[in-house]
């Protein structure tokens, strides 16, 4: 810790713009920096200025602690009304029958197949299919609740739960309470994109707006449930669109304090309508992560999402401000490997997710959706780890 401190004094020190000093200086004295302070770390901050901070901040909150769940994914269609031009994965209801419905019983037969497993979460998310309602939902999750107790059901985005809502005629907190009261236990984060009109304007015109997300997720935190929060980066926004967007989950966590996790997702360009925007490089991708770290300074986690970044460069976000890799997954999501990216089959085993940790002088620690901490495996070997079927 002493060391990242000298390292992140040092070159705050040794920088020459008098503006990048001063952020620098704020974010030593654990101030917290402005919506300009942002934009001009994206402009003008080189990455070690912003990873070796976002380091330092990192371990002030973490240490070399690196979280991980067990978990895996239900997609219970890709069917979806909405158009989203960077998505790879849905399919409109008129071509239904090119993508994938599943039933009640299809997805039981997925949570009973981890029976004597163990997973701690369930994370549903998937398209907006017209005919899969809120009643539908909350029969599958007292399902869920009724085989498994203990299985914590992370479900619905924003943008899921909207149309919900809206076709059950019932208000954003019926809703919720709705949900709630049958065994939903957490919200994802996705849906969230870029809120800035502007770009929501043109990537994702007919889904759920910037402030119908907003409202969702304080419903969700009003009833004491937690969420995350996405934000999917490197397409045609601005710089100043990403800081506008984290500003505005930065105020709501002020106010409810019921966020868990900021989880920066890549866009990734095969096969949508999106496919002529280049995708980012790995050097924005950790800036990304690192101004991220510095400017959510009141989510306690930030996360990387190895299936879309590939498991090498997941790695290398521990070194930029990430303390959370989601997670074993088990080759139950769809929705990056439609989209191109590198992880095909996106599964690790515990001990391939321990290993990847450990290999970059990190702490794996197992944890729970809610960051109880399950299992700390610094001490455990890898070897007696590879011979245990219970992490394989
Ligand atoms: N339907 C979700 C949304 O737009 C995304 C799930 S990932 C295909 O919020």
């Amino acid at each position: 810790m002493n060391n990242v401190k000298t390292d992140a004094q040092r070159i705050v020190e040794s920088v020459n713009n008098a503006t990048l000093k001063n952020i620098g200086e704020k974010i030593l004295a654990g101030q917290r920096i402005s919506y300009d302070d942002g934009v001009m770390l994206f402009e003008e901050a080189s990455l070690p200025f912003v990873g070796t901070l976002a380091n330092y901040v990192r371990e002030l909150k973490h240490g070399n602690k690196t979280y991980f769940n067990r978990n895996f994914h239900i997609e219970p269609t890709n069917v979806c009304v909405y158009t989203c031009k960077f998505c790879s994965y849905s399919r409109l209801y008129a071509h239904r029958e090119e993508g994938w419905e599943l039933s009640s019983e299809q997805m039981m037969d997925i949570v009973r197949k981890y029976d004597g497993k163990p997973v701690t979460e369930v994370h549903i998310v998937g398209g907006v299919h017209p005919k899969m309602n809120l009643h539908f939902f909350v029969d599958l999750i007292k399902q869920i609740k009724a085989h498994r107790p203990d299985l914590h059901v992370k479900g619905f985005t924003a943008v899921e739960l909207d149309y919900m809502f809206r076709k059950a005629k019932v208000s954003v907190e019926e809703g919720m309470k709705i949900l709630n009261d049958a065994g939903l236990d957490s919200l994802p984060g996705g849906g969230a994109e870029i809120f800035h009109d502007e770009i929501r304007s043109q990537i994702c015109n007919d889904k759920a707006t910037a402030d119908e997300w907003l409202q969702i997720h304080k419903a969700a935190h009003l009833l004491g449930m937690h969420s995350n929060a996405t934000m999917l980066y490197g397409h045609i926004e601005k710089y100043w669109h990403r800081v506008d967007h984290m500003e505005r989950l930065r105020q709501l966590q002020d106010e409810t304090g019921g966020f868990n996790t900021f989880i920066p997702l890549k866009f990734r360009n095969g096969d949508n309508e999106m496919s002529n925007v280049p995708e980012s490089s790995v050097i924005e991708d950790m800036k990304l992560y690192a101004v991220a770290r510095l400017y959510m300074d009141n989510f306690p986690h930030l996360k990387a999402y190895w299936p879309m970044l590939g498991r090498q460069n997941a790695q290398l976000t521990l070194s930029f401000g990430v303390n959370d890799l989601d997670g074993t997954i088990d080759d139950t999501t769809k929705i990056y490997s439609m989209a191109g990216s590198e992880e095909q089959t996106p599964a690790l085993t515990t001990t391939q997710l321990v290993s990847l940790i450990k290999q970059v002088k990190r702490e794996p620690v197992e944890r729970d959706t809610l960051y109880n901490e399950v299992k700390n495996y610094s001490d455990i070997d890898l070897h007696e780890m590879e011979a245990n079927p219970l992490y394989n």
